[in-house]
């Protein structure tokens, strides 16, 4: 398999972290989605990050997919989204939020990063804080216990965070939201996560 994308993006870090906490070897295709845009656009027709391209040549996009069918792949006992009930209910909606954040400040990432200075519009940009302002608070007012088993909702709230402090660090300042720091560093300790540590925020270019 090929895991397709950076990790300093969450969403195929997520898929990384996942791979590896289920046993899943992959090679790493680190492409960028902006200096390599015609040739991300061969192996995703949308031109974006994460792709998994299996081993028979089926290419998945969309990490909620690839992680639906990793969670297929080794059943319900081991699924890293309960498979029904309340659980899985609360799970979905602990990883909408942290996904909902994702996209916001990704949002704000991109009018900073990639628009010039001149077309940037700062109440989209106060908008979109305000919704990943939202997600966070809603995240954090959750109970979020320790000693649970580690599931996606976990692995998406960690990811998330890292991503936030890469890209828009003064939204998360450490301690302003204590249960969610306490889930990022029981996360970002386990091996999958270090191995897949996005070290720097690689700025995006139009190359
Ligand atoms: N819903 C998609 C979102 C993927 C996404 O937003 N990927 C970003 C990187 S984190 C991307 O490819 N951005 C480039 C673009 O959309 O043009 C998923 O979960 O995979």
């Amino acid at each position: 398999m090929i895991l397709v994308g950076q990790y300093d993006s969450p969403y195929t870090r997520r898929v990384a972290v996942s791979l590896r906490l289920l046993g899943f070897t992959f090679d790493h295709d680190t492409r960028s989605v902006f200096a390599d845009f015609d040739s991300m656009r061969t192996t995703n027709p949308l031109g974006r990050i994460p792709s998994l391209v299996l081993d028979d040549g089926t290419t998945l996009i969309d990490s909620g997919a690839i992680l639906d069918w990793l969670d297929q792949q080794v059943g319900p006992q081991r699924a890293l989204v309960p498979s029904g009930g309340l659980e899985r209910r609360e799970t979905l909606q602990r990883i909408a939020l942290a996904s909902g954040t994702i996209d916001k400040v990704m949002g704000i990432g991109y009018e900073r990063l990639v628009r010039p200075e001149h077309y940037r519009w700062p109440d989209w940009i106060a908008r979109c804080r305000t919704q990943a302002e939202g997600g966070l608070a809603a995240l954090a007012s959750l109970p979020w216990d320790v000693d649970q088993r580690l599931d996606q909702a976990w692995i998406t709230t960690a990811c998330m965070m890292r991503y936030v402090r890469l890209a828009v660090p003064d939204l998360l300042p450490r301690d302003r939201y204590a249960a969610l720091d306490m889930v990022s560093v029981r996360c970002e300790a386990l091996p999958a996560f270090r191995e897949t540590w996005p070290a720097d925020y690689v700025v995006p270019s139009k190359g």
